[in-house]
């Protein structure tokens, strides 16, 4: 496989940086975020903080009465979160880092990979040239910092994203991943959590290069085959998993009136037959895949109602459409009486581009769901 450049832009405190931009009075002060749970009025948590705030020992997820604590008698600034802004300064950013990749994948409100392979022309020195003009950019139009890793792969972008924060730019070339990684504590990589971490370290492994060199038959009989597997090939830095558009529409769906209102399983499937067919045409023709699978359902009393599941893995099979919902059917009017009027089919968890390979970051998802 030839060698891949994949850019990690990860926004730096980002919604307290958000709360910065609007409020310019608090620059220079620690800024806290808080999610208040309404129970009592410093009940909650923190759901970041600026990098003044955290000198003093605030972190995300801590009880914000840990936080005004550490903030006692300091001139500090506390905020409700606000969503709705947060996604309208995100959105823009998106808009922006978009027009710098080859592929672009947003992975969360303030993060997005970009495969920037061909732009580069497969230079790591190149890539490094892009993240300054990117770091330019935010800077000049949205008066936004961020952090950058750049890696052969999307593993290593990200691990190297997290390495010099705020403003931060980490460049770990194909050759250097080895050697990057070796030293790192374990606890860098995705999906070693706290738990995790603790029992490596009672087997002695404190860091992804004693991790990597690890007897892999112990290491199974601690954690599994299919997480032990996981483990070695990204302490080796491994991963083949690819950038990936994701579709722009979120969910498709199709809606028909019965001929009669009807709980006959037979019956309601050759109505929701076609809907699958509507939407399976769709779905290959804007070449996505879908994850979660749901019926609509409206009852004679005209009630509204839906059930879905999530498979496995992503795929574009009409089968697997048909069978699920099917299933949700079947088991939707074993538990409710009525009769319905209408049903509807819909796919969602939409992602653009085949794949084979089960990625690696549902895999984690998984694992530790
Ligand atoms: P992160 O990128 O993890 O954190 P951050 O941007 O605040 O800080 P950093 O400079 O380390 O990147 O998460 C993005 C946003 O998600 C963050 O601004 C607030 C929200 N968030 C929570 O609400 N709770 C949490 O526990 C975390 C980690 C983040
Ligand atoms: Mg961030």
């Amino acid at each position: 496989m030839r060698t891949r450049v994949v850019m990690l832009v990860d926004m730096d405190y980002f919604f307290a940086q958000c709360e910065e931009l609007r409020n310019p009075a608090i620059s220079g002060k620690p800024v806290v975020v808080c999610v208040f749970s309404g129970r009592s009025e410093i009940s909650g948590a923190v759901s970041t903080a600026n990098y003044v705030a955290r000198s003093y020992g605030v972190k995300s997820g801590m009880p914000i009465y840990s936080a005004k604590r550490k903030l006692e008698n300091v001139d500090a600034a506390f905020f409700p979160v606000d969503e709705k802004y947060y996604e309208d300064i995100s959105a823009r950013v998106m808009n922006i880092l978009r027009t710098y990749a080859d592929i672009f994948e947003q992975a969360g409100i303030d993060e997005a990979f970009l495969d920037v392979t061909q732009k580069t022309r497969g230079q790591f020195q190149e890539a490094t040239e892009l993240a300054n003009k990117i770091k330019e950019e935010l800077k000049t139009q949205l008066k936004l910092t961020c952090s950058i890793g750049i890696g052969p792969n999307k593993l290593v972008a990200k691990v190297a994203s997290d390495e010099r924060k705020p403003d931060g730019l980490t460049v770990v070339g194909a050759e250097q991943v080895q050697e990057y990684l070796s030293p790192l504590n374990v606890g860098r990589l995705l999906g070693v959590g706290s738990k995790t971490q603790e029992k490596m370290l009672g087997l002695g492994i404190n860091t992804v290069g004693e991790l990597a060199r690890y007897d892999t038959q112990k290491l199974k009989e601690v954690f599994g085959k299919a997480m032990s597997m996981y483990f070695h090939r990204v302490a080796l830095g491994i991963d083949d998993e690819s950038v990936e558009e994701k579709s722009e529409a979120e969910s498709f769906s199709r809606i028909a009136t019965l001929k009669q209102d009807s709980s006959d399983l037979n019956f309601i499937m050759e109505t929701a037959e076609r809907l699958c067919s509507e939407i399976h045409s769709t779905i290959v023709n804007e070449k996505a895949n879908f994850k979660t699978v749901g019926i609509i359902i409206i009852l004679k009393d005209l009630s509204t109602h839906t059930r879905s599941r999530t498979l496995e893995n992503p795929t574009n099979s009409l089968e697997l459409l048909k069978k699920n919902i099917k299933e949700l059917f079947e088991k939707f009017f074993v538990e409710t009486e009525g009769e319905a009027r209408r049903v509807g089919v819909r796919v969602s968890n939409l992602s653009k581009e085949q794949k084979s390979q089960k990625q690696l970051t549902s895999f984690i998802q998984k694992s530790s769901g």
